[in-house]
């Protein structure tokens, strides 16, 4: 029997790519549900020719539903989740409320795939940026063994939201034709801008979104002793997310041997041709399944070095993508 699944988030910018990636991949289902607040019940989204109707989430939505997966934020997870758990479903949790709980397995399929086997009910999805990243990172990791990194991310709107995608469509709108720019959901002009901050601050200076590289990192890697230094930057993008990294590692690398390895890395294009121009880029990033890896070169100031600067979509690998794998490898397994 085909499973009964759920989105819940569904007329979000990542719930949206969720139901897309489902029918894209010819994910097995038998009946789809489409979740999302009561501001969204009645709209209709198109599912293989069809169009559902979208339903207020509850906490009785769940009955008879076998996976769910979620988009709707934390505090939506932390809520419903449970309740999800409790009617015999399999959530997978795009937000950050269940990754760092160790009963939950926080998983990236090329990863830690094998992961999935010991969840209780969730399985969490890892943070964009760190997903991202990662994608580039533990394939040199498993090769030369990292250390620690330093890394700057340039974040696109859309990995906050529709609302962010539309302040920034709005803002160049009233630039050009000379109207008063307003503000909605940064605390800052993002067209034409840049702000050195994503998501909240926490006591040592850094913001959360920072910190999930090194946690989510150390837990996705099973690598316990991983140090991530990183500064996360929002950028005039709509939508893909990129990193640049120095790296350190164990053994001593060379950037033909690091090319070598990502070469043969899944769900990784190497673009790395800086004489003609080619480097991976989010405006050509964004729709694509694969994250994308170049300006791969021996970092000048650390011993066993690389800096390398990845690409990718957010709101695919970094959210509905990872988290339709994820679905796909509870099915397999
Ligand atoms: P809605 O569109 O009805 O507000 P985004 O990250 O793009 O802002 O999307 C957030 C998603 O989470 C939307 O689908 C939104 O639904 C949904 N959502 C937000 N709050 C709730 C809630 N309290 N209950 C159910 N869904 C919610
Ligand atoms: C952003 N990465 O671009 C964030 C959004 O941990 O899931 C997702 C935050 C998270 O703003």
């Amino acid at each position: 029997r085909q499973p009964h699944v759920a989105v819940v988030g569904a007329t979000g910018a990542v719930g949206i790519e969720m139901i897309r990636t489902l029918e894209r991949r010819q994910f097995p289902l038998s009946r789809l549900t489409l979740l999302a607040s009561a501001r969204s019940a009645g709209k209709t989204i198109r599912f293989r020719n069809e169009e559902i109707p979208v339903q207020e989430l509850k906490a009785d939505s769940f009955r008879g539903v076998d996976l769910a997966l979620f988009s709707a934020g934390s505090s939506v997870s932390k809520q419903f989740a449970p309740e999800a758990v409790k009617a015999g479903c399999v959530v997978v949790d795009n937000s950050s409320a269940f990754r760092m709980d160790d009963t939950v397995p926080l998983v990236v399929p090329e990863i830690n795939g094998d992961d999935v086997r010991w969840h209780r009910g969730i399985i969490a999805n890892p943070n964009c940026t760190t997903a991202i990243t990662l994608m580039a990172l533990y394939p040199l990791h498993r090769a030369f063994g990292c250390r620690r990194i330093f890394a700057s991310s340039y974040q696109a709107v859309s990995g906050t939201g529709a609302r962010a995608i539309a302040e920034l469509e709005r803002q160049v709108r009233q630039i050009v034709h000379g109207e008063p720019v307003t503000r909605e959901v940064y605390p800052h002009q993002i067209a034409f801008n840049v702000l050195p901050h994503v998501d909240s601050f926490l006591p040592n200076g850094y913001t959360r979104e920072e910190m999930k590289l090194e946690n989510e990192g150390r837990k996705i890697m099973h690598h316990p002793g991983f140090r991530a230094s990183v500064t996360c930057v929002r950028v005039p993008v709509y939508r893909a997310h990129s990193v640049a990294v120095s790296a350190e590692f164990e053994k001593p690398v060379s950037v033909e041997a690091a090319l070598d390895v990502l070469r043969q890395a899944p769900g990784l294009d190497v673009i790395d041709d800086p004489a003609r121009c080619e480097y991976p880029m989010p405006l050509y990033q964004a729709g694509k399944d694969n994250c994308a890896v170049g300006r791969i070169r021996k970092d000048c100031a650390l011993d066993n070095g690389l800096c390398f600067w990845v690409c990718g979509d957010q709101l695919l690998k970094g959210a509905a993508l990872n988290a339709v794998q994820i679905a796909e490898l509870l099915l397999a397994t």
